[in-house]
């Protein structure tokens, strides 16, 4: 008897332990924190905080408990906000969720299977133009969907080819959106006899994948509010999920700006191209040898980067650097995002395009699209106070309400034809 008693305490002794030590990796916090040069923002990006709002004097990160007390000892942190549910422990199926979907006043985003059915109406409407595929299966047994749009498919790898990819991240639901547009942009311009995408479309190859992360985007539009997810659902070992698909290509993978932790935003995974959806485009890419320009739309803060993100250096090859500079610099013009090289905001590792260009010499752009950080809400006095928190639609940089979605696809118009029509031989800018 008094040994089941004293069993019985340790087990509740330990239960407590094990609950408080979950319920700490539990909390996450907006943090705003000092920073004035790419150097100190690189230093808070190791944290393994993920980095969503970049000023002058100062950034506003996301992370983990463990995340803020890293900061606090190589920076003044100026607020954290209160502590935020964290999903790193939530499974996907559990009862109190609603169905997945978005909210009404939302409702014009696609949620996986509005995307799935969408993709599928463009492909059984177009058939010999429009080409549908899917390119793996997700950890959640979804499918990742790329769209084909060329005339004469048979012949199509002989056509310069351009990739268009969206949804990286799962919270960032415009992303989704503005591939999903290009591709709807470009079949209806077809058939109402816009002679330069019928043209681009006879002499271009053109993929485009809207949603990479599929199991993330449904994770984060389950519930009653947004989940501020990042990561896709990959269930780790020690019960955590996720692993940020931008921290998972294999080039210069895990050398800063990522993290070995599990339940950081930025976890790189246990291996470079350790998931379902990173493997699936490179398979993709190295089978399309075609494709001579990426761009990977993110959002938000209206930017258009370039490699390298692992190093400070500048691309080595001096024409390289050049073409990617005077391209930013043109679709500037356009859609009045600001161009960069991407270690300019912070380093990190294991993104899209550095394998892209570093692996494939592939010209390589990252769009960081609409809202501009400013009107992104905030911690420390620059929140809208109508909003609740970063959760409710209309408020933040991630959910800044549907009526974003049109005038930020019109404003990428011009700079998407733009890279189809330099496809043939990005070079060429350097002449103009
Ligand atoms: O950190 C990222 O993955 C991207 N920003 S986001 O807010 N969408 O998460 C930017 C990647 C740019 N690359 C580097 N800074 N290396
Ligand atoms: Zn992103």
């Amino acid at each position: 008897m008094k040994n089941t008693l004293f069993i019985a305490l340790l087990v509740f002794i330990f239960s407590g332990f094990f609950q408080s030590a979950q319920s700490t990796q539990h909390k996450y916090y907006w943090i705003k924190v000092e920073a004035h040069d790419k150097f100190q923002r690189s230093l808070i990006a190791n944290t393994g905080a993920a980095i969503e709002i970049v000023k002058d004097d100062y950034v506003i990160a996301y992370g983990s408990e463990a995340n803020l007390k890293s900061i606090q000892r190589i920076a003044r942190v100026i607020a954290a906000s209160d502590m935020v549910e964290e999903a790193n422990f939530h499974r996907q199926q559990s009862k109190k969720w609603r169905t997945l979907d978005f909210p009404a006043d939302d409702s014009q985003f696609h949620n996986y299977s509005e995307l799935t059915a969408a993709l599928q109406q463009l492909a059984q409407d177009n058939p010999g133009l429009v080409h549908l595929s899917s390119i793996s299966k997700t950890n959640e047994n979804r499918d990742l969907w790329v769209i084909r749009i060329t005339k004469d498919l048979a012949i199509a790898e002989q056509k310069p080819a351009v990739i268009y990819m969206g949804g990286h991240h799962a919270r960032e639901h415009v992303s989704v959106e503005i591939p999903y547009l290009w591709a709807k942009y470009l079949v209806d311009e077809y058939h109402n006899g816009n002679q330069r995408v019928i043209s681009l479309i006879n002499s271009r190859d053109i993929h485009i994948i809207p949603a990479v992360n599929p199991d993330g985007l449904e994770f984060d539009v389950s519930g009653a509010k947004y989940k501020l997810w990042r990561k896709n659902r990959r269930a780790n070992a020690d019960g955590t999920y996720g692993v940020d698909l931008n921290r998972n290509y294999g080039y210069q993978w895990g050398t800063g700006g990522s993290s070995s932790k599990t339940t950081s935003d930025t976890y790189m995974g246990p291996s470079p191209f350790s998931e379902l959806e990173t493997q699936a485009i490179k398979n993709y890419i190295e089978t399309h040898t075609n494709i001579t320009i990426l761009l990977s739309v993110h959002t938000f803060s209206k930017l258009i980067l370039y490699p390298w993100g692992h190093s400070y250096s500048p691309i080595g090859v001096n024409n390289d650097f050049r073409v990617h500079e005077k391209m930013a610099q043109t679709m500037s013009t356009w859609n009045g995002y600001k161009p960069q090289q991407s270690s300019d905001l912070y380093i990190a590792s294991g993104d899209t395009t550095d394998w892209s260009y570093g692996v494939h010499k592939i010209i390589s752009f990252t769009f960081e699209l609409d809202p501009d950080p400013s009107s992104a809400g905030g911690i420390g006095g620059v929140f809208n106070p109508k909003c609740e928190g970063f959760f409710t639609p209309g408020c933040a940089g991630f959910y800044p309400g549907q009526n974003i979605i049109q005038p930020t696809f019109s404003k990428n118009i011009e700079p998407f034809l733009y890279l189809l029509e330099y496809a043939d031989n990005p070079y060429r800018v350097l002449n103009n």
